[in-house]
This record gives structure tokens, C-alpha cells and sequence, in this order.
């Protein structure tokens, strides 16, 4: 470990008992409403997006989340998430499918922010794997100010990026959804913004929903196979006006970037000669 990660490593732990500080002293529970000025948001953009996977190159996928506050003194948050999917019931069965692979976060001043955020992945062994309730479906962020409003006032922040990976292409279902909700999260508890005095508020909060859906490369009509008729589909699309594949990638076989004559005579052979399957090369 050089000096760098020590000293990053340090930090955290320093950051970390001032997380938890502030937590506990805040009572734990959510005392205020909304302030009376613009309502505080949290939100997930788009509140409902669509993740096409037709290969591995399409096994990761990220949702922004944004932040607002209109007060000028916004020192913590805690915001804890809940991931459900439509097939999981919202618990272990998710993760052998999707795991919260990481979360990126902007911040204009990063400087003044000692410490920005902590994960809380079940899958994410690398951090505190002994402090892991292993039943709970989830990930937790905790900003904490060194001074400084962890959220500029008035001004829109990109907080970060939760990136989904797939887990066992294989054991995918065809079709399925997958709900990012606010959450209480342990240890951290409920979801909230934390204004100096530490009593804590929950902002208004915008779900995710992903809807997910598996997708064979080269099966423009959605059937499950990939045969004549989306022969016929692609050439009435590319000489006929007829419609294109959707999405789009599903019908560029060749992995060219567009979908043309080469990407017929590509499922021709494929079809009727033995040629490669669809995006084999991509
Ligand atoms: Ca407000
Ligand atoms: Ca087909
Ligand atoms: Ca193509």
C-alpha cells in the first residue's frame, strides 16, 4: 500500500466515525418536514429507463441520481436505497443477477467535502464485509460536510451514478424490472438531509424504475429466432420504408454501426449457408 492509499484509507475511517456521529446525535429519527421554501429533491433521472441487453457488451448500466436544496446549510445526508426486482421478490434471489457494481459521484467542490460518500453494495465485499446485513438488497450513501454544505444551495448537482452489472448473463430472465426506492438502511437509518442542529428531513424522492429485457442479436421480429422472416423484416426496413429494429443494435448483425444490405446478407448466411451468428464479432 503506498502513501497515497494510506492516507485515503485513514481519511475514510476518520470520516467514517463523523458519519456515524452525526447520525446517532441526529436521534434517529426523521423529526422536520420540508422547509417552506422549494421543496429539497432527490431523484433518480430518467424515473424510468430502459436497459436492452443483447450482449455482454450491454451487461453494465447506470441511472444519475440528482440532489436539490434551496437551504443553505444542508451539512449530511443519508440516502439509503432498496433494489427490487420484479422476479426477485427484493431479496437474495437479485443478487445472483445484479449487483450495484459501483457509483461515481461529481461534485463541483470536491475540496471542501471531507468525506462524500460510503457504498453499502451487498456485494461489495471490499468494504466492512463484517458490518453487512447480507438479508438486505441494497446500497447507502452518506455525504457529510467538512464545514461546507455538502449541497451547494439553489444549484442542481449530479450526486453520482449507480451502475447495475449483470451478474449470470445466463440466469438472466427475457424480461424483468428493477426498482431503485428510497430506503431506511442500516446502520445509517432513514432516508434524509441533514440541516446544522442535525435533526434530518427526508427530501422528496423520485424512484427508479429499469425496465430490463433480454434481446437476441439478429431477431428483428422478436420471436426467439433468428430465421427468414427477419430476413424479410430488415430488407422491407432498409428498401421499403418498413420498420426498423428496435433497438436499433438488435439488427446491425455485423456490429457495423448502422444496419444496411450487409447486415442482410449477413443473416442470409447465417441462416441459410452457416455462417457466424449474429454479432458474433462484436
Ligand atoms: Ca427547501
Ligand atoms: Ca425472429
Ligand atoms: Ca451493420
Amino acid at each position: 500500500m503506498n502513501w497515497t492509499e494510506s492516507s485515503a484509507a485513514a481519511r475514510l475511517k476518520v470520516a467514517l466515525g463523523a458519519l456515524f456521529a452525526l447520525l446517532l446525535l441526529g436521534g434517529g429519527s426523521v423529526l422536520n418536514g420540508q422547509d417552506l421554501g422549494i421543496p429539497d429533491t432527490c431523484k433518480y433521472v430518467p424515473a424510468t429507463s430502459y436497459w436492452n441487453i443483447v450482449g455482454d457488451s450491454d451487461s453494465l448500466f447506470s441511472v444519475a441520481l440528482w440532489g436539490y436544496t434551496d437551504a443553505a446549510n444542508i451539512i449530511g445526508a443519508t440516502i439509503g436505497f432498496k433494489m427490487k426486482t420484479s422476479t426477485g421478490q427484493g431479496h437474495g434471489h437479485d443478487d445472483s443477477l445484479i449487483v450495484v457494481d459501483t457509483f461515481f459521484f461529481f461534485s463541483p467542490d470536491t475540496d471542501s467535502i471531507l468525506f462524500k460518500i460510503y457504498t453499502r453494495s451487498l456485494l461489495d465485499e471490499s468494504y466492512d464485509p463484517a458490518a453487512i446485513d447480507w438479508g438486505y438488497n441494497g446500497y447507502a450513501i452518506g455525504l457529510l460536510g467538512a464545514g461546507e454544505p455538502v449541497i451547494p444551495p439553489n444549484t442542481a448537482i449530479r450526486i453520482g451514478d449507480v451502475r447495475l452489472k449483470i451478474r449470470d448473463m445466463d440466469q438472466l430472465p427475457d424480461s424483468f424490472d428493477i426498482e431503485i426506492d428510497s430506503s431506511w438502511f442500516p446502520p445509517a437509518g432513514p432516508f434524509k438531509f441533514s440541516p446544522s442542529g442535525l435533526a434530518g428531513f427526508p427530501p422528496k424522492f423520485t424512484k427508479a424504475t429499469i425496465i430490463v429485457k433480454k434481446l437476441i442479436c439478429g431477431d428483428v421480429t422478436n420471436d426467439a429466432f433468428t430465421d427468414i422472416d427477419d430476413i424479410v423484416f430488415l430488407i422491407t426496413f432498409i428498401f421499403a420504408g418498413g420498420p426498423g429494429p428496435s433497438p436499433y443494435e438488435v439488427g446491425d448483425v455485423n456490429c457495423s454501426g448502422f444496419v444496411d444490405i450487409d447486415d442482410v446478407v449477413y443473416v442470409i448466411q447465417y441462416v441459410f449457408a452457416a455462417g457466424p451468428p449474429p454479432c458474433d464479432g462484436c
